[in-house]
């Protein structure tokens, strides 16, 4: 079974306006990392690794508060099991105005 491992995150723009995005992470529907603080230009480590069969789909959010608005969804980014073994990749999250990298590789 291959072997999604989530190596770390990389905000370049932030979704929220003004200040740092709380950002979290959800594969195949369930989340694996997160709620973290995170502003312009700043890298987080994720350090998670998640099993799948054969696709993986993962989703940033932007958790916001209050009643009239909604987390953000950020982006997605689809792994299929034919990454095993092809080492570091990048995907992006890019949705809403926000600019975001993943490094992740497929084991
Ligand atoms: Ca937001
Ligand atoms: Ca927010």
């Amino acid at each position: 079974m291959p072997k999604l491992k989530l190596k770390s995150l990389y905000c370049e723009t932030t979704e929220d306006s003004g200040g740092p995005d709380e950002a979290y992470l959800i594969v195949n529907g369930e989340q694996v990392w997160g709620t973290q603080s995170i502003n312009d230009r700043e890298g987080r480590p994720v350090d998670k690794e998640v099993d799948f069969s054969t696709s993986a789909e993962i989703k940033l959010y932007d958790e916001d508060t209050g009643i009239f608005d909604k987390d953000d969804h950020l982006g997605t980014v689809t792994v299929g099991s034919d990454m095993a073994g092809k080492g570091e990749q990048q995907g992006k999250f890019t949705d809403d105005g926000a600019n975001y990298t993943l490094y992740y590789e497929v084991v």
